[in-house]
C-alpha cells in the first residue's frame, strides 16, 4: 500500500493544467499534506533530455510508435526516480500529463495500435495508475489562442501545437471518451472557468474522491 496519492492532469494545449497544478499543490499544502508537482514528458533530468528531443520534432519522422517508445522511456525514469519514491514517502504527487496523453496523442491521433499501446503502458507504469485524473475540457480554439499568447515573439509552435484544428478537436473527443470509459479514475472539468473557479471545482472533486484524513 503506497501512502501518497497520485493525481494527473490532462487536456489539450493551453487548457490550464500547469496553473491548476500549482493551485492544487498550494491547497494541499495548506491542508497539511506534503506535495510535489511534476510534468511529462520530463520531471527528471533524463526524462527532460528526452522531452527536448521529442518537442523539437526530431523524433516525428520516426513515426508515432517511436514517439510512444520515447515518451515511455522518459516515463520509466520519471516514475523510478521521482514519482514512486515520493508516493512511498507519503507525498502527494500532481503530474501535468501522464498515460492518457500517450493514449490520446500516440494512440488515437498517431494511430498506434491500441492493444500494443496497452502492453507498452503495462510494462512502463508497472502498476502505478493515477488515483485521480482530472481532464480539463476546452474548445481547441481557446486553448491554442492561450498557448499562442504565451509564446515569446519569434518563438515557433512546438511539435504538437503546430498540428491542425481537426487534430485538436479529435484530441478533445479522445479525452472525453477516456473519461466516459473510466469514470472511477477520471473526472472532467470545464476549463473555460476562470483559474480560481476551476481550482475550486477541482478541489471539491479531489476532496470527494480522495478524502484528506487528519494525521493519526
Ligand atoms: N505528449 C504526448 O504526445 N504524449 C505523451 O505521452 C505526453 C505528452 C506525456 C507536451 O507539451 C506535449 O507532449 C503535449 C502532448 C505531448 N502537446 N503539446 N503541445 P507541453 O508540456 O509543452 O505543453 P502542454 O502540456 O500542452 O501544456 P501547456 O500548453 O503549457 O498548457 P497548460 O499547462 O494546460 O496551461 P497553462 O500553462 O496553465 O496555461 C496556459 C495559458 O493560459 C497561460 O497563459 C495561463 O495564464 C492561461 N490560463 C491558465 N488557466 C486559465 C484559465 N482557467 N482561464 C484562462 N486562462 C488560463
Amino acid at each position: 500500500m503506497i501512502p501518497g496519492r497520485f493525481i494527473t492532469l490532462e487536456g489539450g494545449e493551453g487548457a490550464g493544467k500547469s496553473t491548476l497544478a500549482r493551485a492544487l499543490a498550494l491547497r494541499l499544502g495548506k491542508n497539511g499534506r506534503a506535495v510535489t508537482t511534476t510534468r511529462e514528458p520530463g520531471g527528471s533530468p533524463k526524462a527532460e533530455a528526452i522531452r527536448q528531443l521529442i518537442l523539437s520534432g526530431q523524433v516525428k519522422d520516426h513515426g508515432s510508435f517511436a514517439e510512444a517508445l520515447m515518451f515511455s522511456a522518459a516515463r520509466i525514469d520519471h516514475i523510478d526516480s521521482l514519482i514512486r519514491p515520493a508516493l512511498e514517502r507519503g507525498t502527494w504527487v500532481i503530474c501535468d500529463r501522464f498515460i492518457d496523453s500517450t493514449r490520446v496523442y500516440q494512440g488515437t491521433l498517431g494511430r498506434v495500435d491500441a492493444a500494443l499501446l496497452a502492453e507498452l503502458e503495462t510494462v512502463t507504469i508497472a502498476g502505478l495508475m493515477p488515483d485521480l485524473t482530472l481532464i480539463l475540457d476546452l474548445a481547441p480554439e481557446i486553448g491554442l489562442a492561450r498557448a499562442a499568447r504565451r509564446r515569446r515573439p519569434g518563438e515557433a509552435a512546438d511539435r504538437f501545437e503546430g498540428e491542425t484544428l481537426a487534430f485538436h478537436r479529435k484530441l478533445r473527443q479522445a479525452y472525453l471518451d477516456i473519461a466516459r470509459m473510466e469514470p472511477g479514475r477520471c473526472a472532467v472539468l470545464d476549463a473555460t472557468l476562470p483559474p480560481d473557479e476551476l481550482a475550486e471545482a477541482a478541489w471539491s472533486i479531489l476532496h470527494e474522491r480522495l478524502p484528506i484524513e487528519p494525521d493519526p
